[in-house]
């Protein structure tokens, strides 16, 4: 049977703003107070989405969260009216209403960790959201991000959802950031590889000391068991405190994965000498052969890493068996980083081509192309049975441009994030987007 991996791009939603959330995300900390467009964020990613689909690959939507966030603010203690709620903040908490604000469901690689069936117990492809409880303002997202999941992969035949792991730093859970399978097909059984930034229970594991490491050795454990993964199915990995203090608050920061391939910066691990040869002697035990490229420090720094994104791509199998890299255009900006890009496709290796998208808004809070999307491997019998409302098509595209282009402003800062009005502007678009992506009732404001 044939299978596919398939990217579901997570829509930017109207409140994209740049609020200097993120400590450890340098691009969300250098960026801080700077007005934001959300127009622009959405048409961005919706142009991505887009140019894949046109390259014959599978392609998804993941739709935005409510937001602001009213329910989370009246946790909070604020109270009265929808508007009163806001205004309230505004008034007392501007750092709170900022969060609740925050349109970073757009970045679903952190939305869930999921595993295709050809590596689960029950043979079913299993989904466990996010906790994401390292930052108040993703730790909210998960309970939407549920339903959302649901709505998009109900058939129960097919698809296991778990709940996020306890909402505790010992389980902080940044979903597949922190996680690469590698497969020889999308349909056969693969490698799982989970990078955790620090352990929580076992303090022979060295931390970070300056950025907080985001995702626990026992919340890749969790998930694994979760998903009745095999032994031989997972690979753990330390990621190396020291690039997390650089800048790296994801895996995905500094390595990419797919198919037979690990694409990885010389510094990304601890004992990665130890960690390549178990992936590979693990692959090799489903028939694969595992190979890697290390790009050295010599060659680009972990600072030029961080700044270009250069490995927060997509690697991406084409039908002849070669590989593509979808990169942000930072990396075109990085004189260093684009020279060995140069290098490297030239080179007569498995990658041969690299494909540049403007993505600067996300970028500018630290996204890039590979934050954007979830990566859900799937036989056709599976992807017959996800909704077919959240699959890209030429039509939907069009749809979702319209949609943006008449729902969405084109500037936001701290003022406007103020604006009870925001609230009605965004429910009304996302009561519209919720039929056109026929997703069901899945906000807080529809099922209240
Ligand atoms: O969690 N930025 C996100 C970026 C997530 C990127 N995802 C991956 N690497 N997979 C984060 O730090 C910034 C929001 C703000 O500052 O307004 C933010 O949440």
């Amino acid at each position: 049977m044939k299978s596919y991996e398939v990217n579901f791009d997570g829509l930017v939603g109207p409140t994209h703003n740049y609020g200097g959330l993120s400590y450890g995300n340098v691009a969300s900390q250098s960026n801080s107070q700077q007005s934001s467009n959300p127009k622009e964020a959405a048409l961005q990613g919706l142009a991505k989405m887009k140019a894949l689909m046109d390259m014959g690959f599978q392609q998804g939507v993941l739709a935005p969260q409510e937001r602001p966030d009213v329910a989370a603010l009246r946790r909070l203690g604020f109270g009265g009216t929808d508007a009163e709620v806001i205004e309230r903040a505004a008034k007392d908490a501007m750092p709170l209403l900022v969060a609740s604000c925050s349109a970073s469901s757009m970045w679903v690689a952190n939305a869930a960790t999921v595993s295709p069936s050809a590596d689960t117990a029950d043979g079913r492809v299993h989904f466990t959201a996010a906790n994401l409880n390292c930052k108040y303002h993703r730790s909210i997202e998960h309970p939407t991000t549920s339903r959302v999941l649901g709505a998009m992969f109900a058939d129960q035949k097919h698809f296991a959802h778990h709940a996020a792991l306890p909402a505790v730093a010992q389980f902080g859970d940044e979903g597949a950031a922190n996680h690469t399978r590698f497969c020889r097909e999308y349909g056969e059984a693969g490698v799982e590889f989970f990078v955790f930034g620090r352990s929580a229970f076992d303090n022979r594991y060295p931390a970070p000391q300056k950025y907080p490491a985001r995702q626990t050795l026992e919340a890749s454990q969790a998930v694994a068991r979760l998903h009745g993964l095999k032994d031989d199915g997972v690979v753990y990995a330390q990621q190396s405190p020291s690039v997390i203090d650089q800048g790296v608050f994801h895996n995905d920061v500094i390595a990419v994965g797919n198919g037979e391939v690990l694409f990885y910066h010389e510094d990304a691990f601890l004992e990665t000498e130890q960690m390549l040869a178990e992936l590979q002697s693990k692959l090799a035990k489903v028939g694969g052969k595992f190979q890697s490229i290390c790009v050295p420090r010599s060659a680009v720094t972990v600072e030029d890493a961080v700044r270009s994104y250069l490995f927060n791509s997509q690697l991406l199998s084409r039908p002849d068996g070669s590989m593509l890299l979808i990169v942000p255009e930072e990396c075109h900006g990085n004189e260093r980083v684009w020279q060995y890009l140069q290098g490297l496709t030239s080179s007569g290796g498995l990658i041969r081509e690299v494909k540049v998208f403007d993505l600067k808004q996300s970028m500018q809070n630290g996204g890039g192309p590979a934050c954007l999307r979830l990566r859900v491997a799937l036989n056709e019998t599976e992807l017959a049975a996800v909704n077919q409302g959240v699959i890209m098509t030429a039509p939907l595209y069009g749809t979702l441009t319209e949609w943006v282009n008449k729902h969405y402003r084109d500037r936001m800062t701290e003022n406007d994030l103020a604006d009870p009005q925001l609230l009605l502007e965004c429910r009304t678009a996302l009561d519209e987007l919720t039929q056109i992506l026929k997703l069901g009732a899945v906000y807080p404001f529809q099922i209240n």
